[in-house]
């Protein structure tokens, strides 16, 4: 647990597939920028089937945990870690809704997304999800941790 000590301040994101064959990487980057989150980590990579299987493991049982595992796989994505007080909760504020039709006007769902499943963004539900979640994408080269000022 290499990142434990950011409990409470990171949230773990990923810009979906679909939002990045439509070109919307930039706009959701200066979105996130503008809501004064920190970007400490940041990759583009496709992964696999089983990788989505595990990441995704709390929804195993629902109808649409296949479905969403051959969408998440079906193209690179965009993972981050965001740094911020309150990461999670200011986070999914900002992302909207999971499904776009019903989420708040101006939220990255609202304006980038096309369906439930294809919803432009992922941001983590809860503290401990978000540490398991970027710990499961990101190792520890691959994060800048800024010991000076551990309370941004
Ligand atoms: P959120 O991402 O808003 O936290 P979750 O955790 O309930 O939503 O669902 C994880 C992902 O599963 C969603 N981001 C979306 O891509 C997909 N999903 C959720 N509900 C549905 C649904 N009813 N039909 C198809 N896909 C869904």
């Amino acid at each position: 647990m290499f990142i434990s000590h950011l409990l409470g301040n990171i949230t773990c994101s990923i810009i979906k597939p679909d939002a990045v064959k439509k070109g919307y990487i930039i706009p959701i980057l200066l979105h996130i920028y503008r809501y004064r989150f920190h970007l400490i980590a940041l990759k583009m990579k496709k992964f696999t089937e089983k990788e989505y299987k595990t990441f995704y493991k709390e929804h195993q049982n629902k109808p649409f945990f296949m479905s969403l595992v051959r969408f998440m796989s079906s193209g690179p994505v965009v993972s981050m870690i965001l740094k911020k007080k309150n990461a999670v909760k200011d986070f999914r504020t900002i992302i909207g809704h999971t499904d776009p039709k019903i989420s708040k006007k101006g939220t990255i769902r609202n304006l980038y997304a096309s369906s439930i499943e294809s919803n432009a963004i992922h941001g983590s539900d809860n503290d401990e999800n978000a540490i398991k979640e970027c710990e499961f994408i990101f190792n520890h080269e691959e994060i800048f941790i800024d010991m000076k000022n551990h309370n941004l």
